[in-house]
């Protein structure tokens, strides 16, 4: 039997904590008693937004949130992290994820998320610590790929279409590894797409929901868009951290998918959020004439760009979350309608709030 009770006092460490699933699996953590170290890379302007509310001062005595240096690529630096945090969970969520980017960017996707979850794997190793430290791996619906069943399960084949899902192909697989080879407690969350107001601002929901808000206020003329057809199994990201936990907190580590088992276009995603700030859109054309049109001034307001098509696309996703329903008890709660209007209206929030910030 899973004690799910007896969190407090254990220790996590976090890569890619300062990305939107970071801030969430770090709130939740620390809700349930965790020291959580969360490791951020060095940037030239801050890089921690998302975790600003959850921060403490390290001069404190007992820090329950302690920060350190690192990155993905570097192994050196993640042996004397592990071995400094000496955590009872590991969670690598760190990844360049960006599907797009990884096209223009392959070796580097690949080193830090392929190569990435290798060196979090060898550190533990190389510390003696398989037995202790838990391994959790961000593993993506992106290696479905190319539709060989829907909806797509833990059974499913893969068939990766971008050098991301190549990379996550990887460190999926060298998880199963170490877990066979090891004995390691180390587990894949196969997650579909998740968003909330914490999303980055250029991935298709985030880049939609703040377009219309800012459309809405005038602040913006139209919005460009790539393949409006594609579809999606959006869920929300603070749901599905709590997945993410679960797992680690099984008897036996295993691999699970976290979807909603509902998909939905992008050109659908599109009207609701414009219909969010009161605004019809009718859509006009087919392919890269495609627009989204006002039905009350008859302005455009939507464009196709072919610069945001992939060179290889994944057309179709839609997730099976049987097993973690009833392995984990897990389930999806907001629909994605809900999803898409609580982006809406924070992106409203923050647009209309931020210049009254700016002139205090
Ligand atoms: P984000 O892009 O929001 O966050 C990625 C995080 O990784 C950021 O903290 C980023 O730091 C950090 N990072 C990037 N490269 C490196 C590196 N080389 N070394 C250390 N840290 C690095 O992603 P999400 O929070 O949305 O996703 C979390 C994980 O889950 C990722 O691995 C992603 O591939 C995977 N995933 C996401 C899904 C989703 O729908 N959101 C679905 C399935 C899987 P910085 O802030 O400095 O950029
Ligand atoms: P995805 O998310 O590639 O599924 O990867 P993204 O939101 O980038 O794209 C979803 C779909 O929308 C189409 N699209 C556009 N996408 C972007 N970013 N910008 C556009 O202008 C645009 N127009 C249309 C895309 O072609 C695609 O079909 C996300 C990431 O979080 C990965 O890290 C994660 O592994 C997967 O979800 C599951």
């Amino acid at each position: 039997m899973t004690d799910l009770s007896a969190s407090a006092g254990k220790v996590a460490l976090v890569t890619g904590i300062t990305g939107q699933d970071g801030a969430y699996l770090a709130e939740l953590l620390l809700s349930k008693g965790y020291t959580v170290h969360g490791i951020k890379r060095r940037s030239s302007s801050f890089n921690t937004g998302r975790i600003e509310h959850i921060y403490q001062d390290p001069h404190v005595e007992s820090p329950k949130f302690i920060m350190h240096y690192g990155d993905t690529t570097d192994s050196t630096n993640l042996i004397r992290i592990v071995q400094h945090c000496q955590p009872d969970e590991i969670y690598n969520l760190a990844a360049q994820s960006h599907v797009q980017v990884s096209f223009e960017t392959p070796e580097y996707t690949a080193n830090a998320d392929a190569i990435g979850a290798l060196r979090l794997l060898e550190a533990i190793r190389i510390l003696g610590l398989e037995k202790k430290s838990r391994f959790y791996q961000a593993s993506t619906s992106e290696l479905y790929g190319l539709v060989q069943e829907v909806p797509q399960r833990e059974t499913t084949p893969f068939y990766p279409r971008s050098p991301y899902a190549a990379a996550k192909l990887y460190a999926y697989w060298i998880v199963v590894n170490y877990r066979e080879a090891y004995g390691m407690h180390a587990s894949n969350g196969i997650l579909f797409n998740h968003e909330s107001p914490l999303r980055g601002e250029t991935f298709v929901t985030r880049k939609i929901t703040r377009a219309a808000a800012a459309i809405r206020l005038g602040r913006q003329p139209k919005l460009w868009l790539g393949n409006l057809d594609a579809q999606r199994d959006w869920g929300h990201a603070r749901e599905y951290v709590r997945g993410m936990w679960l797992m680690l907190q099984q008897d036996k580590p295993d691999d699970y998918v976290l979807a909603t088992g509902v998909t939905t276009r992008v050109r659908d995603f599109v009207t609701w959020a414009f219909e969010d700030v009161g605004i019809a859109l009718d859509w006009r054309g087919t392919g890269v004439d495609e627009q989204g049109i006002d039905r009350a001034t008859g302005r455009v307001l939507v464009e196709v760009d072919p610069r945001y098509f992939r060179p290889t696309e994944v057309e179709l996703l839609i997730g099976d979350p049987t097993k973690a329903r009833e392995m984990l008890g897990w389930q999806h709660e907001t629909p994605v309608r809900a999803l898409c209007r609580e982006m809406v209206q924070e992106d409203l929030r923050i647009m209309e709030t931020a210049p009254i910030m700016k002139d205090a």
